[in-house]
């Protein structure tokens, strides 16, 4: 839906452009005074302000409002993570979670970056954070269909960056819901 938003605000203003353009090519071969110039360029700097401001102060403050930040202080996960990368391994403990609950991962790095990229059943990327020693990121998800993600290292972090494989298992949970 927002896509579609800004591809159609992107096609009016280009549109507002070519208009503009073709004005100005059209009044090139025109000669006027310069206080004439002056005055005309005046008026419509103070006419662009204007209408910047009234479009762009309401469509900033609205998208402010559509951060993808989760608001206020949100409830504890229901299980928690731990995710530590190693060269050249993962450490993810525990390794199976319910599905359905929410879940905080939490990332860090024993050694040097790496990238913690969790994939879905069919080898999409649903979520990635970096692994940093020294630093615990935290990244909230609900997984919503059982199966074995994948996790990969998504920062080169020497030579066995490419071995570096892990995995989510998520269950069907039908006992405690
Ligand atoms: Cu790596």
């Amino acid at each position: 839906m927002e896509q579609r938003i800004a591809v159609l605000v992107s096609a009016v203003l280009g549109a507002v452009l070519l208009v503009i353009f073709a004005g100005v090519a059209r009044s090139a071969n025109g000669t006027a005074s310069p206080e004439a110039v002056a005055t005309s360029a005046a008026r419509w700097r103070k006419t662009v302000l204007w209408t910047l401001v009234l479009l762009f102060v309401p469509v900033i403050g609205y998208s402010l409002t559509k951060l993808p930040y989760a608001s206020g202080a949100a409830a504890p996960a229901e299980v928690v993570v731990r995710v530590t990368g190693t060269q050249w391994a993962w450490t993810v403990t525990p390794d199976t979670v319910p599905v359905g609950k929410s879940v905080e991962i939490r990332v860090t790095g024993a050694d040097v970056n790496h990238g913690f990229g969790l994939y879905d059943t069919n080898d999409r990327l649903i979520t990635q954070t970096q692994a940093m020693p020294g630093f615990t990121n935290v990244i909230r998800h609900t997984f919503t269909a059982p199966g074995t993600y994948r996790v990969l290292c998504l920062e080169y972090c020497g030579l066995g960056h490419h071995t570096m494989f892990s995995r989510i298992v998520v269950t069907a949970n039908t006992a405690s819901r």
